[in-house]
C-alpha cells in the first residue's frame, strides 16, 4: 500500500513537473499507471558536453516512454544528495546520477539500497570499496582518454622534431573522475619521455570562464615562449584558453599546441580550422544505453556492472571531412 501511495505521489509530482511547478524537469509517462519512473540527478550545466548529456537522457526517456524526474544540482553535491533522497522517498523505479565528485556518497547510496531501489551511476564514478552500493556504472574510460591525449603529444613531438616541450595542464573539477583519470592517463603515456615536462597544473573546473582565467595566469607567468603545449581537460576550457591566446596575438594550433577532450561541435570546428590540434572524444550520448538498462532491470534481467561507450580521437593528422555533426 505504501508503495502504491508513493508511486501515486511520484506520478503526481511528475505531473506538477510537467506544468513547471515543482522545480524540476519531467516528461509525463506514456501510460500513467504502468510507466516506469526514473529519478535522475544531473550534476550541473557547466559545459556543452553536460547540456548534450541532459538532452540525451531526456530524449531517450521519452523514446522509451519512461517518466523522468530530473533535478539539476548546479554543481552542488549537497543538492545531488537531497535529490537522491527525494527519489528514494517517492520510490522511483530506478535512480540514475552523475556524481560531481567521487567521495561522500556512501550514506545516501546505502539508503537507496535499503529501499530496494537500483542505482545506475552515469558518466563520473564514485570511490568505494563496496560495489554493492550501486547496480551498474556507465561512462567513459577516462584513463584511456588521458592516454590518447598523451599518445597524440608523442606523435606531435616526433612530427615537430622537438627536443623539449613545456606543457601546462588546465584540469577539470577537483576530485572528479574525469579530472583524476585524464591526468593520470596522460602521465602514463608521456612519463619517461624526456622531451615532455608538465610545468604547471591549474584547475579550470570544466568551465569556459575559468579556462580563460587559467590561460591568462599561465601566459603572464611563463610568457608565450615558455609554453609549448596546453593540455585542457575539456572543450569549454580549451575554447576559453583559445580566446585568450588569440587576443594576445598568439596563434593557437601553431605557436602553441592545444590538446582538448570532449568533441563538442564548436571545438571540432576550431580543430578543422587548425586552431586546436587534438580532441580526445568523450561522448555525452549515454541516454539510450541508460534507458535500455532501466528496461532490463524492470524485467528482472542481469545487466553488466561496468559499461564503457566506444570512443576515438580526432587530430590534425586525420582527415575529418567526413565527420558527422556532433549534435552538441
Ligand atoms: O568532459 C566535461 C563535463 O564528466 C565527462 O564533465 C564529463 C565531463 C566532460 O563538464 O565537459
Amino acid at each position: 500500500m505504501r508503495h502504491v501511495m508513493s508511486r501515486l505521489l511520484a506520478l503526481a509530482l511528475l505531473a506538477l513537473c510537467a506544468l513547471g511547478l515543482a522545480g524540476c524537469a519531467a516528461k509525463a509517462p506514456g501510460t500513467a499507471q504502468s510507466a516506469l519512473v526514473v529519478g535522475f540527478s544531473q550534476l550541473g550545466s557547466e559545459s556543452g558536453w553536460r547540456i548534450g548529456n541532459t538532452a540525451s537522457m531526456e530524449q531517450a526517456a521519452e523514446r522509451w516512454g519512461f517518466g523522468l524526474m530530473m533535478d539539476n544540482a548546479n554543481q552542488r553535491q549537497d543538492k545531488q544528495i537531497a535529490a537522491i533522497r527525494s527519489f528514494i522517498s517517492y520510490q522511483v523505479d530506478v535512480i540514475v546520477f552523475s556524481p560531481i565528485v567521487e567521495t561522500g556518497w556512501t550514506n545516501v547510496l546505502t539508503e537507496a539500497k535499503k529501499a530496494g531501489i537500483p542505482v545506475i551511476i552515469m558518466d563520473r564514478m564514485i570511490e568505494t570499496d563496496d560495489d554493492g552500493l550501486y547496480t551498474a556504472y556507465i561512462g567513459a574510460d577516462f584513463l584511456a582518454e588521458g592516454r590518447r591525449a598523451g599518445e597524440y603529444l608523442l606523435k606531435k613531438a616526433d612530427a615537430m622534431g622537438a627536443e623539449h616541450l613545456n606543457v601546462v595542464e588546465i584540469t577539470g573539477t577537483e576530485e572528479s573522475t574525469p579530472m583524476r583519470e585524464r591526468q593520470a592517463g596522460f602521465m602514463q603515456a608521456v612519463d619517461g619521455d624526456v622531451r615532455i615536462s608538465v610545468i604547471e597544473r591549474v584547475s579550470g573546473d570544466f568551465l569556459r570562464s575559468k579556462g580563460e582565467e587559467c590561460m591568462r595566469y599561465l601566459l603572464k607567468k611563463y610568457g608565450a615562449d615558455g609554453i609549448d603545449v596546453v593540455y585542457s581537460h575539456n572543450d569549454e576550457m580549451t575554447l576559453g584558453a583559445l580566446d585568450v591566446l588569440e587576443a594576445a596575438g598568439i596563434n593557437p594550433g601553431k605557436d602553441i599546441v592545444l590538446i582538448s577532450v570532449d568533441g563538442q561541435q564548436e571545438a571540432v570546428d576550431a580543430l578543422k580550422e587548425g586552431r586546436i590540434n587534438c580532441i580526445v572524444e568523450c561522448t555525452p550520448d549515454l541516454g539510450e544505453n541508460v534507458m535500455r538498462m532501466v528496461d532490463a532491470l524492470s524485467r528482472g534481467e542481469e545487466i553488466p556492472k561496468q559499461n564503457h561507450p566506444e570512443e576515438t580521437v580526432f587530430t590534425e593528422f586525420d582527415d575529418l571531412s567526413g565527420l558527422a555533426p556532433r549534435g552538441y
